[in-house]
């Protein structure tokens, strides 16, 4: 099983500020320990990072366009989660399994942050359990194969 792991804007300076939201791994170091969970699982991730949302949604087409063999995504959109209809409208356009992932519990957060635009059309949704919550999506795309 092959999946496609997307992360938004700034999430690239992971461990370097805030480690009181976000924590004091490096995103290198989380999508490293992902892809060896995922082996340890029998599946493949592919992990794409941008600060730029049209490099989200190119990613995002390429599931159809290139024919590539995905069968789900887990994305942390970042601060995109709070304002991008092109993001969703790119998942829904791929018609995959989609679980939304945030390291911070958003609902306990500033008000703009309490709005996604991406949770009603994902299959999950998983907030405020940190780094762990790229497994836990993980866990729930093979237990959904
Ligand atoms: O809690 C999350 O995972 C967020 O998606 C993180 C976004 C934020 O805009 C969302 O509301 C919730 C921010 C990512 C920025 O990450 C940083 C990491 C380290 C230092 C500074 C920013």
């Amino acid at each position: 099983m092959n999946i496609l792991v997307l992360n938004g804007p700034n999430l690239n300076l992971l461990g370097k500020r805030e480690p009181e939201i976000y924590g004091r791994e490096s995103l290198d170091e989380v999508m490293a320990g992902l892809v060896n969970y995922a082996a340890e699982c029998g599946a493949e991730i592919s992990h794409f990072q941008s600060n730029a949302e049209h490099e989200l949604v190119n990613k995002i087409q390429s599931v159809l366009l290139d024919d590539s063999v995905y069968e789900g995504i887990i994305i942390n959109p970042a601060a995109f989660t709070h304002s991008s209809i092109a993001i969703r409208d790119a998942l829904l356009a791929s018609a995959l399994p989609v679980i939304e992932v945030h390291l911070s519990n958003i609902h306990k957060r500033e008000a703009f942050r309490q709005h996604s635009f991406i949770s009603d059309i994902a299959s999950g949704v998983i907030v405020g359990l940190g780094t762990v919550g790229y497994r836990l999506a993980l866990d729930a795309l093979l237990d959904k194969k």
